[in-house]
């Protein structure tokens, strides 16, 4: 008999095809009430799930008895209870590399729409309110040359690091659990502890995992240490952030703006008070999303799940403790 497969991220056609000539497959194609109710009835049967953006915590992995592979389609593991799923020999795996560089692009537009103010000048052409050359009033400030600091260096983190130093010319510093010695070699970057990072560089950017470690890292007390004319960055997980310190800082204008892709809550609350600043640009979690992006993604997370599933040990295996080969 086949092993069964619960997806809950609808894939393309051909990744489709791909994952049902090995295993039986049943598609929840939505995480609304109904869907989360379809998810449930399927567990007791399921020996792999594949998906994203679905907290799977013990009370919904409880109902999955021969659960043997979770596949999600993401780099970021923060939805999974990763030593449940390892006490009980769940495999789980993700999907890094094949979104670095399109996540970095994202780093970087947001460093550039925030400091040129891009989405407030594109909004007054398209308001008819371009009347004459624009003035101090509306000038951004310059990135080229300016100081990128980088919080978490991983394959992200190292990939905005390239583009700041051969395409902008910025000076890179960063901080880091460890130190990244090719890093500094390649991009001539500079280690800081934490604190002289936010205070020297003029683009903080945070490109980390949301952790126990992580969790309410940036807060009012280091939005503080940060220079008035700085910009803040995430790219990472809303969490890592005190939403409402940040907030704080960008009313009081102690730091210049910021570029947002990820939020506490997420879909951001359309009454967020970050949406009445015209120094935020926010952006819906869009860090990975471009079809050639998400197709390589779903192609790596249909890859791990067959691979675990015939019992091979997956490429990408976020908890090797649980792999029992
Ligand atoms: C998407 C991400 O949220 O990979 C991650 O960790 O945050 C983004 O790529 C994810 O892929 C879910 O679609």
């Amino acid at each position: 008999m086949n092993k069964q497969v619960v997806l809950y991220k609808k894939l393309s056609p051909e990744l489709m095809a791909r994952l049902q000539a090995h295993v039986d497959v049943t598609l929840i194609d939505s995480l609304d009430a109904h869907g989360l109710m379809q998810l449930r009835d399927a567990l007791p049967a399921a020996h792999g799930l594949l998906g994203a953006s679905l907290k799977l915590d013990a009370a919904l992995l409880d109902l999955a008895p021969q659960l043997q592979a979770v596949s999600s389609v993401s780099v970021g593991v923060d939805n999974y209870d990763i030593d449940y799923l390892t006490r009980r020999q769940i495999l789980l795996t993700n999907t890094p590399d094949v979104l670095t560089e399109t996540t970095a692009d994202t780093g970087f537009a947001l460093i550039l729409a925030s400091a040129r103010r891009v989405v407030e000048l594109a909004n007054l052409v398209r308001d008819g309110q371009w009347q004459r050359s624009i003035g101090p009033a509306h000038f951004g400030t310059d990135v080229h040359g300016k100081t990128l600091g980088i919080i978490g260096m991983g394959r992200i983190g190292e990939a905005l690091a390239q583009r700041g130093h051969f395409g902008f010319g910025m000076p890179v510093i960063y901080h880091s659990q460890s130190r990244k010695p090719a890093v500094e070699q390649r991009f001539a970057a500079q280690y800081r502890s934490l604190e002289d990072l936010l205070r020297q560089a003029d683009f903080v950017c945070l490109t980390l995992p949301l952790t126990a470690q992580t969790e309410g890292l940036i807060g009012a007390e280091q939005f503080a240490l940060m220079r008035r004319e700085s910009i803040f960055i995430n790219i990472s997980r809303g969490k890592v952030v005190d939403e409402a310190a940040l907030i704080d800082a960008l009313r009081q204008q102690r730091i210049r703006g910021a570029g947002l892709d990820v939020f506490e809550r997420e879909p951001l609350n359309p009454d967020s008070p970050l949406l009445q600043l015209n120094n935020v640009v926010a952006t819906p979690h869009m860090g990975s999303a471009t079809h050639e992006t998400r197709e390589a993604m779903a192609r790596c997370a249909v890859d791990n799940l067959l691979a675990a599933l015939r019992g091979e040990k997956p490429a990408n295996l976020v908890n090797p403790a649980a792999w029992q080969g």
